[in-house]
């Protein structure tokens, strides 16, 4: 089997990459290990930048996400009590976010693809880029107890951090860059009305919590949990108890519970692995980096590779150029290290590190202090929440 551009991932990233290539009329297969089904069964990102947005346009897979998405025009920092209201639109020169799940864009994208017809391969064992520092590169993969080759001329590794695709490359021609953070989030989902209208981020004493939603009548909350917590422990009494103690009064009274329909602990990590282009292999998205979601970034840096990357790949397409494709890793970084920064800076000014030294205590508080009472500090969080240009 032959194809011009192999893709390793049917998350965010393969699957917009593969929109745009099939719109474009570029050939392209998709593999994943896992089936539809189980990819949709997955809770991740709520928050969409414009420039995300815009791509899922160019895609033509953004119909319901302009129906059914509720564009947001600013959030809420609480801490002490009190709600300190960021105003994005207002501040980063009228841009707003657009709050939509993301398993419904990963739906909207599998929709998409299959009304093109362009090809996915679920439930394909042991992928493998293989060739990849050749110019007639190559994928393996298992299925039917048969071993399978797909020749092409490019690999996009969207197959997230604990893919294969990152592992396939030799460790001394990557540099990575870790921050593991110690605590994690506990987040559930449930029928019932968001208590805003507007996301609300809380740092308390006892941790952080976060008001977000997926519609007027859906909500996703989560809270800053020890990373030896198990689900298991948490029913939704106990979750709903411990949200509330982390709110201010105004948003506890207001919090309407219901039961939770899904309930998961992520950990939260910082990492970026360099380069993001091995030979004719193109990592995309969680494959090349993780944040911690607290910005609100992962899938919205994933749309910006995937933005770099096709503009490089229609470049050597079109005008036999392959100045694109080699700039692709470099524009990449420069835009995810600058995300990378400002996840990193979120999630500690807004959570509570155990161990933390009352010296760092009072400089969070007058971080929290000073970002809510100047207007250059809080322009600074507004132009980066609703998304660095690309
Ligand atoms: P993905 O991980 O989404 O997709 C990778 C795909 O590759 C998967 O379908 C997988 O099955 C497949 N794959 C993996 N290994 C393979 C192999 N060997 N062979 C073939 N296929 C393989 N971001 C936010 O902005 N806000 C959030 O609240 C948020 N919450 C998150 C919670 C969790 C638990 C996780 C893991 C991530 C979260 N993220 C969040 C980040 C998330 O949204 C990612 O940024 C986004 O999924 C990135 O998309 P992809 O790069 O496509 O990777
Ligand atoms: C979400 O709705 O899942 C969400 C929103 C904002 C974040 C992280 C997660 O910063």
């Amino acid at each position: 089997m032959r194809t011009k551009v192999a893709i390793i991932g049917s998350g965010p990233s393969g699957l917009l990459l593969g929109q745009l290539l099939t719109e474009a009329g570029i050939d392209n297969l998709i593999l994943d290990r896992v089936g539809k089904e189980y990819i949709l069964g997955r809770v991740r990102a709520g928050v969409l930048e414009e420039g995300t947005v815009g791509l899922l346009g160019k895609a033509k897979s953004d119909s319901r996400l302009l129906s059914d998405g509720l564009p947001h025009d600013g959030f809420s920092l609480a801490f002490d009590g009190r709600d300190h209201r960021i105003d994005l639109f207002g501040l980063a020169g009228g841009k707003r976010v657009m709050v939509y799940g993301q398993t419904e864009l990963t739906r909207d994208l599998m929709d998409r693809r299959e009304l093109a017809g362009a090809k996915t391969i679920y439930e394909a064992g042991n992928v493998t880029p293989c060739d990849f520092d050749r110019s007639t590169p190559y994928v393996t993969y298992q299925k039917d107890r048969t071993t399978h080759r797909i020749d092409c001329d490019f690999i996009a590794g969207c197959d997230g951090f604990h893919g294969a695709s990152r592992k396939a490359v030799s460790e001394r021609s990557m540099q990575t860059f870790e921050k593991v953070y110690p605590f994690g989030w506990l987040g559930i989902l449930a029928e019932t009305p968001p208590v805003s209208h507007e996301l609300i981020y809380a740092n308390h004493p006892l941790g952080f919590a976060l008001c977000s939603m997926r519609s007027a009548s859906r909500s996703r909350y989560y809270i800053q949990c020890p990373l030896d917590e198990k689900v298991a422990d948490w029913s939704d009494d106990r979750f709903w108890d411990e949200l509330r103690r982390r709110l201010p009064d105004h948003h506890a009274e207001a919090v309407v519970t219901a039961p939770s329909f899904e309930k998961s602990i992520a950990p939260l990590r910082s990492f970026v692995a360099e380069p993001m282009r091995f030979g004719r292999l193109f990592l995309a998205g969680d494959a090349a980096h993780i944040v911690p979601p607290t910005g609100a970034k992962g899938l919205n840096l994933a749309a910006s590779d995937v933005h770099y990357l096709f503009s490089g790949l229609i470049e050597f397409y079109t005008d036999r150029s392959s100045a694109g494709i080699d700039d692709y890793s470099a524009r990449a970084l420069s835009r995810v290290w600058k995300a990378v920064r400002f996840s990193w800076w979120m999630t500690t000014i807004m959570h509570r590190f155990p161990d933390t030294s009352d010296f760092d205590q009072k400089i969070q508080e007058a971080e929290l202090d000073y970002l809510t009472h100047s207007r250059a500090a809080s322009t600074a969080l507004a132009e980066n929440y609703v998304g660095l240009p690309y």
